[in-house]
């Protein structure tokens, strides 16, 4: 945490703003790589960005297009806008390979938007920060899509990080439908 105090006001008074991450307008994605039913563009991702917020962090998507209201969606589906972040950046330690140990779900079904933060490896549950259901800010705006996740969270605002989105919790839901996760991404690397 030491780091933290050092180097984000230089970064407040050098760049004018409070990006953390290594591309300030984002990692682009590929756009129409969906796999499954490419007309859902509102799932295409096509960029992924991480910012601090004053005391939170800000993962946002921006989408080919608009999500459909939650009264259009309908029952029975669900979509899921998924950032992983490798806290230690060690792939040795976390949930899978990948070493992702808290995912972020915002998501949104027949009843609205919801967001939930799972802490998924050891390394997470120790630190036991983890927000409780639907209790992170969000926004919608237009085809940018952004969960504000408190700061406090995560041992150390400098990680790894990748997004994703997905119908997986909604299997019956045909076909299941994803953008593949985006380009692994690092808050220090800039630094
Ligand atoms: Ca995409």
């Amino acid at each position: 945490m030491k780091r933290t105090f050092i180097f984000l006001p230089a970064l407040l008074l050098g760049a004018g703003c409070i990006s953390i991450h290594n591309v300030p307008d984002g990692v682009p994605d590929a756009r129409k790589n969906l796999i499954g039913d490419k007309t859902r563009t509102y799932m295409d991702i096509v960029e992924a960005s991480v910012h601090l917020e004053g005391d939170t962090i800000a993962f946002s998507v921006e989408t080919a297009s608009r999500m459909p209201e939650p009264r259009e969606i309908g029952g029975g589906k669900q979509v899921d806008f998924i950032w992983f972040v490798d806290a230690d950046r060690n792939t040795t330690t976390g949930q899978d390979k990948s070493g992702n140990d808290y995912n972020l779900h915002l998501y949104m079904n027949e009843t609205g938007w919801h967001t939930s933060v799972y802490a998924v490896s050891e390394l997470s549950k120790a630190v036991g920060n983890t927000p409780v259901q639907d209790s992170c800010k969000y926004r919608i705006d237009g085809t940018t899509l952004t969960l504000l996740v408190p700061q406090r969270t995560f041992p150390d605002v400098f990680f790894d990080w990748w997004a994703w989105s997905m119908t997986g919790n909604a299997p019956d839901w045909t076909p299941v439908t994803e953008n593949p996760v985006t380009k692994r991404s690092s808050t220090k690397s800039k630094i």
